[in-house]
């Protein structure tokens, strides 16, 4: 692919004061324009770290600098690399980059890095997307699936994947070349229900893309429920600290009151919301805030469904597993020290004042929001995988159904080499260049 190997430098670390930070280089012409930039001190070996003086064009001191100069190929994005930790000042940073500029270095794009690492080899996108995700992850549970993106284990679920697929797509066009013969293929059944394991396998890695987007980037719950229900308190409780104005004063939130904290390894942001009245809300003020409450639901994760007792039961018991298309939503129930079992359809009892029942649910919605479902093993980290898995299952279903239905061989053959196509592009083979425009447009500066 033609691409521009342009010597390119970006800073790698967040712009402001620091201890140190660092610029990175990488294309051809690494070395010249490193001892243009320090032309005395010691010999430039490949690898090994030396202070080195960094001069302006007069030959003044710009900084003095840790320089690590790299040769390729075997470098992060296959190309000459250079790296240069100067002291942390962003003024003094941004003359060091003029330097580079003026001295034939182009500032990089962003994710230009890691797009020179793929088209190089070096990196291929699951693993791009991984480092990414290591970078962005908010919680501890999105590290772990960020690293198990980079520890090769995804590639490694891709690459049996794979294999099944082409041994699937031989048998399917094996019956293409010898359509009168009775050979001693593998029984159209079992192709058959071949294709359709492979098709449930990618469904259910596809589907843990909701666990990977709520572990890297934090999930989202809703607390909801009439007036004076206990929504603050609970808010509160949940998040351990007053944060939300209590009262017995039915109508006391107004404002949707949002709070994000780290709890049990996942990041979660609450809202609490204004309470619901039954019939019409004279004030305006109130009517708003609870507009405002109600325009969250698509927006989250989990509603939970806060009730004090009394409350009437909802004709139909929400469900309390994953909800197809919209948020899960539980039923909690506030003033209960111990649960009730006279109460059909609620899911967890709380006290807030004194706690009961509240880190239950705080458990449970740790757990669940991080959960993975059935499939064990790597994680989808970006609407691009989950987008590529959901069409290798379709595609997989196409070929059962053409293979047991009248369309037969052919075409559940060509559906088949269409599934491969696309776990091809979720590795990153042959990846057109529009794909690598969007992924890397998202990267930061230096990455
Ligand atoms: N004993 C007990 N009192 C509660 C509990 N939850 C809330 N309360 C009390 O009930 C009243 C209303 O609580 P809030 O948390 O303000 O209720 P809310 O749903 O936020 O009310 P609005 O903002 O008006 O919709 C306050 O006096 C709370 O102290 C609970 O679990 N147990
Ligand atoms: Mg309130």
């Amino acid at each position: 692919m033609a691409e521009d190997d342009a010597l390119m430098v970006a800073l790698a670390t967040p712009p402001g004061r620091a201890a140190t930070s660092l610029l990175r280089l990488s294309g051809a012409g690494c070395l010249a324009l490193g001892q243009a930039l320090a032309p005395v001190g010691p010999a430039w070996r490949p690898r090994r770290a030396a202070l080195r003086r960094l001069l302006d064009a007069e030959g003044g001191l710009l900084d003095a600098a840790l320089v690590t100069w790299m040769p390729g190929p075997g470098t992060a994005t296959g190309e000459d690399c250079l790296e240069l930790s100067l002291h942390g000042n962003p003024l003094l940073v941004e003359q060091v980059l003029d330097r580079c500029v003026r001295l034939g270095a182009r500032p990089a794009r962003p994710g230009e890095f890691s797009r020179r690492a793929v088209l190089a080899g070096r990196l291929d996108l699951i693993g791009a997307e991984a480092l990414d995700g290591l970078i962005w992850a908010r919680s501890p549970l999105g590290l772990q699936a960020a690293r198990a993106g980079l520890g090769g284990a995804a590639q490694a679920q891709l690459a049996a994947l794979r294999e099944r697929l082409l041994d699937l797509c031989a048998e399917l066009e094996a019956r293409l070349d010898q359509l009168d013969q009775e050979l001693g293929y593998v029984d159209d059944a079992v192709v058959i229900d071949g294709l359709r394991a492979a098709a449930a396998e990618a469904l259910a890695w596809a589907e843990t893309w909701r666990a990977g987007r709520r572990r890297l980037h934090g999930a989202r719950v809703l607390l909801q429920g009439p007036v004076n229900a206990g929504k603050s308190s609970l808010f509160n409780a949940l998040l351990g600290e007053d944060r939300a104005i209590v009262s017995p004063r039915p109508g006391t939130t107004r404002d949707v009151v949002e709070r994000s904290a780290l709890i049990d390894g996942l990041e979660l942001t609450l809202y609490d919301s204004a309470g619901l009245r039954e019939g019409p809300v004279e004030d305006p003020i109130e009517a708003e805030g609870i507009a405002r409450g109600l325009r969250l639901n698509d927006e989250v994760d989990l509603i939970l469904e806060v009730e004090a007792p009394g409350a009437a039961t909802p004709a139909a018991a929400p469900s309390f597993g994953e909800a197809e298309g919209g948020p899960l939503r539980w039923r909690v129930r506030t003033h209960c020290p111990a649960p009730l079992h006279n109460a059909p359809g609620v899911h967890f009892f709380v006290d807030s004042p004194t706690g009961a029942g509240v880190a239950a649910l705080r458990a449970a919605l740790v757990s669940t929001l991080s959960a993975a479902g059935a499939a064990g093993g790597a994680l989808v980290l970006s609407q691009r995988q989950h987008a590529l898995l959901m069409g290798v299952a379709a595609d997989l279903g196409e070929a059962a159904d053409a293979l047991s239905g009248w369309l037969g061989p052919a075409v559940a053959a060509e559906a088949c080499t269409a599934a491969l196509a696309r776990l091809a592009e979720l590795r990153g083979d042959d990846v057109r260049e529009d794909v690598l425009d969007r992924l890397f447009a998202r990267f930061c500066v230096g990455k």
